[in-house]
């Protein structure tokens, strides 16, 4: 008897093993409609190809798709070096080709993503082809990026595909993840690792929360003094306007947007190191006390500078978003300062410092209107602002699920999008499988009409620095940004089960230690390829 059912326990292993070995597949974030087959074809480096389809409006020269069918081809065959091609023809001669063939149906390959990019696209795997349509180079990128994980080995190492069909287009517009690189300075390579690894994820706007009060490593053309005296090291520890350069086309190649934010009033004191009288200087009774607080916003030179600097930023970065901030001011400095005292008077503020902070804001929304940029600001703008320019984006970071949908509500019905980042604060850690919290985030889950749930074009995954740098960044963001990154891709419904997303989750993990993001486990298990 119990020789029977160790037989049968056997025989549900080896078809169990024989079902693993062969496929725990799939596309992380989950597309919106897949239909796979078990029909499985063997694929050879040596014997496939990218191709630009016939009817493609952009053929080869294309800069973003040139570029991403090598970076795929490296992607789909980890292994493949020109050394370990077998030589005799006739052992290829055993193996089919395979062709992609990519069809992006408007022009446009040296543009920049924007906010209004078509990212869907359609992909059909069939015996000895690959058909990838999309309406932009965006969207190939996102077909590209998807075909790529369909590719998987057996123990032997050969490469294999199954017959699928797959439409797919994200849920959300806005996808994005901020990096802090004030509280520490991430490398260059950090960054760019980061940006490969937002790709793999489907994540499109990196916010770059460039500078702060710890430390101010922009290199600014009009302003040199901010980063040589503001950043932790004048030559080391900043981003020259090559890096940014650098940043911006790598991201651009990944179809992902760089939405930088130079945060003001509050969060500015490496400002005031190389930017004299922009601080407000505070008081102890009647003399000032040698420390600064926010901005000073009652002073012209202020808004001449920050007139100054925003016009530069415009001039750096393409996208037509811009963070501005406002969040987290102190008024006690303000309060202490006689001359901030007396601009209230003189502007009918009374003692109520939220007007002075809201005039403040308002001319720094002018400015970047003025310059023909998107302002997002966070959410305390809108607490202590009763009118904010209508296409301002509202950002929430703040307050339990509760809190955060209520204030969704008022946010949307006051007619502004908005921006969720509060449930995904991944700084954060704890013990356990933490990124099931933020997988049952439900970003449109908040009183209000279908209007309403529309102005909630996406959210963001923030990795705040105060406790990381380059040597914890990646393990931190991987895999559980993931999460978060199928809420905004996905259909809700199909999504709704962590338990279904494990399996997947615990494979894409897989698949980005393989492509050498040292993303951390969920739980117990092993990867079949482990790279670190
Ligand atoms: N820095 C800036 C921060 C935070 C914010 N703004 C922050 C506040 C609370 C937490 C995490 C981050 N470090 N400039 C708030 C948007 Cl828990």
């Amino acid at each position: 008897m119990s020789h029977t059912r160790t037989s049968l326990q056997l025989c549900f292993l080896l078809v169990y093993l024989s079902y693993t070995a062969q496929r725990v597949n799939g596309v992380w974030p989950l597309p919106q409609q897949t239909e796979e087959s078990a029909e499985t074809y063997t694929l050879s480096p040596q014997l496939f190809s990218f191709t630009y389809g016939n009817d493609s409006a952009v053929q080869a020269g294309c800069s973003v798709l040139d570029a991403a069918f090598k970076r795929y081809f490296s992607i789909i065959f980890p292994d493949f070096t020109d050394a370990s091609a077998p030589g005799p023809h006739h052992v290829w001669s055993q193996l089919k080709g395979f062709g992609v063939s990519v069809s992006v149906k408007s022009s446009g390959c040296d543009g920049y993503p924007d906010e209004d990019s078509d990212e869907s696209y359609k992909l059909s795997v069939s015996e000895g082809q690959a058909l990838l349509r999309s309406v932009s180079v965006w969207g190939a990128l996102r077909g590209l990026e998807s075909l790529s994980q369909l590719v998987y080995q057996d123990d032997y190492s050969s490469y294999f595909i199954n017959k699928t069909q797959i439409v797919d287009f994200p849920r959300f517009a806005y996808r994005g993840l901020l990096l802090d690189t004030s509280r520490h300075y991430l490398p260059l390579h950090a960054i760019l690792k980061t940006l490969d690894a937002m790709s793999y994820s489907k994540f499109n706007v990196f916010h770059w929360h460039i500078v702060d009060d710890p430390s101010f490593p922009y290199q600014s053309r009009s302003f040199p003094d901010l980063s040589n005296k503001g950043a932790f090291h004048p030559f080391t520890h900043i981003y020259t306007q090559t890096d940014i350069r650098r940043v911006i086309e790598h991201s651009r190649m990944r179809g992902i947007r760089v939405v930088p934010e130079f945060d003001s009033p509050g969060h500015t004191q490496s400002w005031g190191k190389g930017q004299p009288d922009l601080l407000t200087p505070c008081y102890k009774g009647d003399v000032p006390s040698g420390s600064f607080g926010p901005v000073n916003p009652t002073l012209d030179s202020t808004y001449k500078f920050m007139g100054r600097l925003f016009k530069e930023v415009k001039s750096v970065f393409p996208d037509s978003y811009v963070h501005i901030g406002g969040d987290e001011v102190s008024f006690s400095c303000w309060m202490s300062n006689p001359n901030v005292g007396a601009f209230m008077k003189t502007m009918g503020f009374g003692k109520d410092y939220t007007k002075l902070e809201s005039f403040y804001m308002e001319n720094i929304m002018n400015m970047t209107a003025t310059l023909n940029k998107t302002s997002i600001v966070w959410q305390d703008v809108f607490d202590y602002h009763e009118r904010i320019p209508q296409d301002t984006i509202l950002e929430i970071w703040k307050g339990s699920t509760v809190q955060y949908q209520a204030e969704m509500s008022r946010m949307t019905k006051a007619g502004h999008r908005v921006l969720l980042s509060a449930p995904w604060y991944i700084n954060h850690i704890s013990y356990g499988q933490d990124w099931r919290y933020s997988y049952a985030i439900q970003p449109q889950n908040f009183t209000g009409t279908e209007e309403q749930k529309k102005l909630v074009i996406g959210g963001e995954v923030a990795m705040w620095g105060e406790y990381v740098d380059a040597t914890n960044l990646t393990p931190r963001l991987w895999p559980r940004a993931c999460a978060a990154a199928e809420r905004l891709w996905s259909n809700e419904e199909r999504t709704l089960n962590a338990d279904l997303a494990f399996p997947r989750l615990e494979d894409f993990r897989c698949k980005l230690l393989r492509r050498g993001i040292q993303a951390e486990p969920l739980f117990v298990g092993y990867c079949r390829h482990e790279y670190n």
